[in-house]
């Protein structure tokens, strides 16, 4: 069997203690044979990048690479976070975009490349993941090695006019045509890079999922919707309800509902609206103050830049102005949390809560969605509140689906989870369960793998 070789950004080592669920799923892949998993190594050093380091567990090799300062700094908190991030969650309005950052991108995917490509076998599958790393096939093309190569976008794919508002974005796309695979997490996903393709690539999509490039090169792309492992949530959620921090967040609870929301903190996951929806709830429905408690837990991300401390600032500002306007003596509605916790605990909060809400305003997939429903208590679930605008509305009809920039819409879908009958929210939860139970993480990595060895 050939080795699996996965390329990322960071690689989730065996001692880390917050290995989410895709570094789970990555590594049962790679152990099914034999694997390399290769990435940055979390380290900036002041000299040039590109050290290497290497660390084995049993059939499973990580190797990781340093990164200097200069080139962190334009590969990933320039280029990857404030070029490509913005405009992929159609942000066009959040896109810096400059040359050196371009250029660093650029030369930081051809290190990988040049570091990577005297590890390979004749016969190893590679698989590169997401926006970081676009034009690394195509770098490792460039050195001679014609493996088969698969990349996944985890975050959306806009609308082709979008897309072309960044300088450049024929070479940057373009390259996505020297792989043999390209995954997206929906077929709307989809739908819009065969656009794009035919619009501005000057290449063809067609309709078994082959596509060809303007220069002739033939590749495959297709839609993987990534999930979770949803037997091991159930469990892990079962178990939590008897750890402090979770039976100390019921007791705080007395009778009131929890409503919870789970996100990096993130402009595209629509907090502030989140906040601003809920205040129209609390706004609209008097008769149900003191009843609910919103608890947001948002762990800080990206810090380093701007865009992100506004952010921040902006939340704790809204966060204050709402328990400002409706709390009581013996109630805070809303609990603002940036920790994070470790994913045990967070499966007991999870099924804790008779409410989920996840309004993103655009998202790749969002596996808290998944994770809200997998942690639930079968005999008496809470309600899914999800955006139309995360990929995982597509698979999620028995959510209520909401426009997030409606504010009162949502607040409108908060109070109709409030008084769900327990046999609607059965209904609802069962369906949903089962689906993630067929759809679940295993199913995904096979999926695509299957597709890119065929
Ligand atoms: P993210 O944008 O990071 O992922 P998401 O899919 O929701 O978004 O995954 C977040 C993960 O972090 C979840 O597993 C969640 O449990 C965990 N997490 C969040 N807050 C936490 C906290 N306070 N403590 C501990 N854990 C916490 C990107 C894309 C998504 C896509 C995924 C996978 O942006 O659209 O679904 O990749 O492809």
């Amino acid at each position: 069997m050939s080795r699996l070789v996965v390329v990322s950004n960071r690689v989730a080592l065996p001692a880390e203690p917050r290995a989410g669920g895709l570094a789970v799923a990555m590594r049962a892949a790679m152990r099914e044979s034999e694997g390399l998993w290769f990435g940055w190594s979390g380290k900036r050093v002041r000299d040039a990048s590109g050290a290497l380091h290497t660390l084995r567990d049993g059939s499973l090799t990580y190797t990781t690479m340093d990164l200097s300062h200069e080139d962190f700094d334009h590969y990933y908190n320039g280029f990857a976070n404030r070029t490509l991030w913005p405009l992929l969650h159609f942000r066009l309005d959040l896109v810096d975009y400059r040359r050196d950052t371009y250029e660093g991108y650029y030369r930081v995917n051809a290190l990988f490349a040049e570091k990577l490509a005297p590890l390979l076998r004749e016969d190893d599958i590679i698989w590169v993941q997401d926006y970081h790393l676009i034009p690394l096939g195509q770098s490792l093309r460039a050195l001679g090695v014609g493996n088969r190569i698969g990349f996944f976008l985890h975050v959306p794919m806009p609308s082709s006019d979008l897309l072309a508002a960044m300088p450049n974005h024929d070479v940057l796309f373009g390259a996505l045509s020297s792989y043999d695979l390209v995954g997206f997490q929906t077929e709307r996903d989809l739908d819009r890079f065969q656009s794009y393709t035919r619009l501005y690539g000057g290449g063809r999509a067609f309709a078994d999922g082959r596509m060809r490039s303007a220069d002739g090169r033939e590749f495959r792309a297709g839609a993987f919707p990534i999930s979770i492992d949803a037997n091991l949530i159930a469990r892990q959620a079962e178990a939590a309800v008897t750890r402090a921090s979770v039976r100390r967040l019921r007791e705080s609870l007395g009778s009131r509902v929890l409503a919870i929301g789970v996100d990096r903190l993130d402009y595209s996951k629509g907090l502030p609206d989140r906040f601003r929806a809920f205040e129209h709830f609390l706004d609209r429905f008097p008769e149900l103050h003191g009843q609910m408690t919103f608890l947001q837990l948002a762990p800080v991300s990206r810090s380093e830049v701007p865009e992100y401390q506004a952010l921040r600032r902006e939340l704790e500002g809204l966060a204050g102005h709402i328990n400002g306007r409706h709390a009581a003596p013996d109630w805070t509605p809303v609990r603002y949390v940036n920790r994070d916790f470790s994913h045990g605990v967070l499966t007991g909060f999870y099924r804790q809560a008779q409410l989920g809400l996840v309004t993103p305003l655009r998202d790749g997939m969002n596996l808290v969605a998944k994770e809200f429903i997998a942690a639930q208590d079968p005999h008496d679930p809470g309600v899914l509140v999800l955006s139309r605008f995360a990929g995982a509305a597509a698979e999620m009809h028995e959510a209520l689906i909401v426009n997030p920039y409606d504010l009162d819409g949502v607040a409108d879908a908060i109070a109709r989870a409030h008084a769900m009958p327990l046999e609607e929210r059965k209904e609802r939860w069962r369906t949903l369960f089962r689906r993630l139970q067929r759809h679940d993480i295993t199913a995904w990595r096979r999926k695509f793998l299957e597709a890119l060895t065929a």
